[in-house]
């Protein structure tokens, strides 16, 4: 099989960028280790900024995530029995930011693509990509493992929208990459639960005994997070202990109240800060979090996924349109200053709130005072809420 593009990976990253290069009349097959199903069910994120909706819109995948998504025009900050809130529009201008969960953005772009676009292979494994190393008029190849038999993809481009664990980011030799890596000694207890969110915003709360973030996935259904320690096993606490801990690291002075329903899902995340540069090699692009990876307390990976591929189908296009590749050719740098700015806040976000396991009383102090700060200083709370709402795509 031979196409121009050849997208590994149907995360909300190779697929929307199905989607965009489909609407430019560029084909694109897309190859998919897992089956459908599992697909459509990983939990994962559930916020999308301002610039995510747009473009999700503007590609004609908004319509459901306009009548079922949430929007939300801010977060609310806990420390001290305390209770801060940040207005979005107030502070950025206008912008917001949507509540929709990574899973129906991907029901949403896999209907699409299966309904009128190129090929979407699920149970594909991409093996290897190769051809990178030939020269300019070499074309790169994905080997691929589908239907028990091995293929091979030729293509123009490869974009490589397998996640941290795939197979795209090892095609480029170690010489000419270098990484930058964080990780930390703590993850996140998340639990999904049927029973209304107590708080109609997201709500992140610091405290002693550690972080926790109250969310929800609908009107319905609450999603929360508790800071764990590095290793925990998730069956290692109860629901009961769950909804024990939730209700002592949220509790305000005022009569707020934790609502406790059944626990549907209960699972744990390293957290990790992880950049790989270049994100290009070649005609291979890396895209999401193949090429970068943050901590979830600024919500931003998907987002990051999104920028990335918008960044490479505009330049695409801008390519076939004009003849001229200088797009491309920044699309290393174009993403990473985007990329940095998103570890920036996502390592600031999770140092403000989490609390490591050495934590000294001063470092207690140091959090207290951030977030002071950032409650009572406009220009600090203008700084968090531009950061957390999204800087523009390019
Ligand atoms: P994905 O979603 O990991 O998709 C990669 C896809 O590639 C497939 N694959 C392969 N396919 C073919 N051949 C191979 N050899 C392959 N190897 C892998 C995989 O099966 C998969 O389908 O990467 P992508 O598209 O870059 O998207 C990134 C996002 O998924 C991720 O950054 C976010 O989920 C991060 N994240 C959050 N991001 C936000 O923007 N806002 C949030 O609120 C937010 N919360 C979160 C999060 C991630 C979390 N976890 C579980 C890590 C909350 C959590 C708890
Ligand atoms: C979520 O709802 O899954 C979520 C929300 C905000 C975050 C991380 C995860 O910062």
């Amino acid at each position: 099989m031979r196409t121009t593009v050849g997208i590994i990976g149907a995360g909300p990253a190779g697929l929307l960028l199905a989607r965009l290069l489909h609407e430019a009349g560029i084909d694109a097959v897309v190859l998919e280790s897992r089956d459908r199903a599992y697909v459509e069910r990983r939990q994962r994120a559930g916020i999308l900024e301002q610039g995510t909706v747009d473009v999700l819109r503007a590609a004609g995948a908004g319509a459901r995530m306009d009548r079922e998504g949430l929007p939300h025009d801010g977060i609310e900050l806990r420390f001290d029995r305390r209770r801060h809130r940040v207005d979005f529009p107030a502070l950025t201008g206008g912008k917001s930011v949507m509540v929709y969960a990574q899973t129906e953005v991907c029901k949403d772009l896999i209907a699409l693509q299966l309904a009128d676009g190129g090929p979407l292979l699920f149970e594909a494994e991409a093996l290897a990509v190769e051809g990178l190393e030939e020269g300019e008029s070499e074309r790169p190849r994905i080997r691929y493992r589908h239907e028990g038999r091995e293929e091979v993809l030729d293509c123009d481009y490869v974009v490589g929208c397998d996640g941290f664990w795939g197979v795209s980011r090892k095609a480029v030799p170690q010489g000419v990459s270098r990484t930058y890596e964080r990780t930390y000694p703590f993850g996140w207890l998340g639990i999904l639960a049927d029973v209304p969110p107590s708080h109609d915003e997201l709500v992140y709360a610091r405290h002693d005994r550690g972080f926790a973030l109250l969310s929800m996935r609908s009107p319905t259904v609450t999603r929360a997070y508790l800071q764990v320690p590095e290793g925990t096993d998730a069956h290692d606490w109860s629901d009961t202990e769950v909804w024990d801990e939730l209700d002592r690291r949220l509790e305000t002075d005022d009569a707020w109240k934790l609502e406790r329903g059944p626990v549907t899902a209960k699972s744990v995340t390293p957290m990790r800060s992880y950049v790989h540069e270049p994100m290009r090699h070649g005609r291979l692009f890396l895209a999401g979090d193949a090429a970068h990876i943050v901590p979830p307390t600024g919500a931003k990976g998907l987002n990051l996924a999104v920028g990335d591929v918008v960044t490479f189908a505009r330049a695409l296009i801008h390519r076939r349109e004009t003849g001229e590749a200088a797009r491309l050719d920044a699309y290393s740098a174009t993403c990473l200053r985007r990329v940095w700015q998103a570890e920036r806040f996502s390592y600031a976000m999770t140092t403000l709130l989490h609390r490591g396991p050495d934590a000294t009383p001063f470092d207690d102090r140091i959090q207290l005072a951030r977030l002071d700060r950032i409650t009572t200083s406009r220009a600090a709370e203008t700084d968090l809420a531009t950061a957390y709402t999204g800087f523009p795509l390019d």
